[in-house]
């Protein structure tokens, strides 16, 4: 039986302080991988340390903006000096403003798409020289249910994960021949701070109607744990998945599946 086993392999997990990184990352370290991540300041990799530190886990943490190239070489290079050549990269580090599109700024335009699709080029471009020389690799992008659907608000946000599902294809048939698999997860929706505004109690104390929309859309009528992408997270990042690639692996409890509960 292949082995689901990460010993003896390096990780790296952007923008892993807190949410679905830190989820991955720490499945990742059980799994017996050395586990790098990064953010965007100090001041939050010290609580992502001290986080990784409370589940008993040695994590190595580096101030890198995703976004820019010469940080991201600087920060992989340290990794190679310091921990080893990076087998595992997860494209997690993410950002999404919820605005009209036809409110929306170029600028914020921009910045979504920067920091969700630019920056995994960056990053994957980053490892993919030493991955190849090391004759393996596995490249995971944190994709989305707006990788295959739009809704209002998030139209940067869609372009990015859209375009993010075949930046993984490309990747995938760019460097299948070496050995690297590149794949995507499509979590749904995730109790995170991210989706946070998403759930929040209205003023007369009922649900916040997002929060009673989404769980009408998931079959088990209810919002995914950061955890429960764990286990996809280290079988993409496992041996045993080597016959996969270009795959995007929703995790979304049947939400693409279903029509939606229909009112009673
Ligand atoms: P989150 O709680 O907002 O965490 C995102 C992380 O990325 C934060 O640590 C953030 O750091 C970091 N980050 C943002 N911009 C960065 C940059 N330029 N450089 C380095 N780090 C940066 O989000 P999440 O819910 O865990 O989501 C993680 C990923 O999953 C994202 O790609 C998101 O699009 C995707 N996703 C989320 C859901 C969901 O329901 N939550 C569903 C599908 C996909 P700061 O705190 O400094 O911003
Ligand atoms: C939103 C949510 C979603 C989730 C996720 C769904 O505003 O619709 O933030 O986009 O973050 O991407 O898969």
């Amino acid at each position: 039986m292949t082995s689901f086993s990460l010993e003896g392999k390096v990780a790296l997990v952007t923008g892993a302080s807190y949410g679905i990184g830190f989820a991955i990352a720490s499945a990742y370290a059980e799994a017996g991988a050395t586990v790098c991540f990064n953010d965007i300041n100090q001041e939050l990799v010290d609580k992502g340390l001290a986080n990784y530190a409370e589940k008993g886990i040695k994590a190595h943490g580096y101030v890198c903006d995703v976004t820019n190239e010469d940080q991201v070489n600087a920060m992989v290079a340290q990794i190679e000096k310091e921990v080893g050549v990076i087998d595992i990269l997860v494209n997690n580090a993410g950002i999404i403003r919820r605005i009209p599109m036809h409110e929306m700024s170029a600028e914020e335009f921009r910045k979504v798409i920067d920091v969700d699709l630019n920056a995994p080029f960056i990053v994957s471009k980053a490892v993919i020289p030493a991955m190849i020389k090391k004759g393996h690799g596995k490249i995971i992008n944190i994709c989305s249910m707006m990788s295959e659907l739009g809704r209002e608000t998030v139209s940067a946000y869609a372009a990015a994960k859209g375009g993010l599902k075949m930046l993984t294809k490309n990747i995938c048939s760019e460097y299948g021949q070496y050995n690297i698999q590149c794949n995507g997860i499509g979590p749904g929706y995730i109790e995170t701070p991210q989706t946070a505004p998403l759930r929040e109690i209205q003023p007369d104390g009922s649900r916040h109607p997002f929060d009673q929309f989404i769980c009408a859309k998931t079959p088990a009528n209810r919002w995914l744990q950061p955890e429960e992408l764990q286990g996809p997270a280290v079988f993409l990042a496992s041996e045993a998945s080597n016959g996969v690639n270009g795959h995007i692996l929703y995790v979304d409890g049947g939400i693409l599946a279903y029509i939606g509960k229909q009112p009673s």
